[in-house]
């Protein structure tokens, strides 16, 4: 009888991700163990960590021709929110900045539109990626997130488009960039602008205010893996130019495992399709 293969030998990340650059098989020893260190300093240091050309570049040519078939069968949502994605601290006065409002909009694949076998899908759910990820930052659990709508997107900007500032509802995002803007489309952020407790509010209300000078923001060519902590930087996209559509994955991560996302949010951000597929939920656990 053949031995069955191992998960980690069936793991997708052997196939997509480029291992003689970024060996995150083995990050207990020799090459993965220094290139683990370096990625943990960067996340310390700067509150990022960005790996060109994490994918091969066959895999890129996969995963991208792969969200370019399914976009047209996305929503084009228009996502107005404020950067905190729910309650509004109501001890903020009436017209401070973070209590406005922004709108952007996007072509999006929630997870639940994102079919199991694509290449993006079995990316998300594998073990080995799960654990480099959480190793970087440093976690002692980090689980995929279990909404059945956000943990795992894929998000297209048109020209025209920017993604507006806000936290993510998870603490740990990973966004890889499938398919670069030609111009603009620069993902920006605050590297931790808050914790638990505090926020800095001065940081905060400069780039609501559209200065952007102490705000990071880097190049991304396709294939770039970038972690940062989503719950806690504000952050965003800038406006895509040029012909063609900004399209990236973004991954989510959360230290609790089993996290969904409170309706109303999804429903505001995915919009009517969310609200019919929950109010029918529903209306049949009434029935
Ligand atoms: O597209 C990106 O790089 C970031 C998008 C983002 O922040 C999000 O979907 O929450
Ligand atoms: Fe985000």
């Amino acid at each position: 009888m053949t031995p069955r293969r191992s998960s980690a030998q069936d793991d997708i990340a052997l196939e997509l991700v480029d291992l003689d650059r970024y060996p995150i098989v083995d990050l207990d020893s020799g090459a993965g163990a220094q290139f683990l260190a370096e990625c943990q300093q960067s996340m310390e240091r700067q509150g990022w960590c960005n790996l060109d050309g994490f994918l091969r570049s066959d895999a890129l040519i996969r995963l991208n021709g792969e969200a370019n078939d399914l976009l047209p069968t996305a929503d084009v949502l228009h996502v107005k929110r404020n950067i905190y994605q729910g309650a509004i601290d109501p001890s903020l006065p009436q017209d401070d900045p973070r209590r406005k409002e922004f709108t952007h909009i996007a072509v999006q694949l929630a997870d639940d539109q994102i079919p199991a076998e694509t290449g993006i899908k079995r990316l998300y759910h594998s073990d080995i990626l799960t654990d480099f990820v959480r190793r970087v930052q440093k976690k002692a659990q980090l689980y995929r997130c279990a909404d059945e709508f956000q943990a795992l997107n894929v998000v297209a900007l048109r020209p025209g488009s920017w993604h507006a500032w806000h936290y993510d509802t998870t603490e740990c995002t990973v966004t890889l960039l499938l398919q670069a803007a030609e111009k603009g489309g620069e993902f920006t952020f605050l590297p931790n602008s808050r914790n638990d407790q505090n926020e800095d509010r001065a940081a905060v209300d400069r780039l609501l205010s559209g200065d952007m000078s102490q705000a990071q923001t880097f190049s991304r060519g396709a294939g770039t893996f970038t972690l940062f902590r989503g719950g806690y930087s504000l952050h965003g996209v800038t406006k895509v130019e040029g012909a063609h559509p900004r399209i990236s994955a973004i991954l989510t991560y959360d230290e609790v495992p089993d996290r969904v996302i409170d309706d109303d949010i999804n429903v505001r951000i995915y919009g009517k399709r969310v609200e019919k597929i929950l109010a029918g939920r529903r209306a049949d656990a009434s029935a």
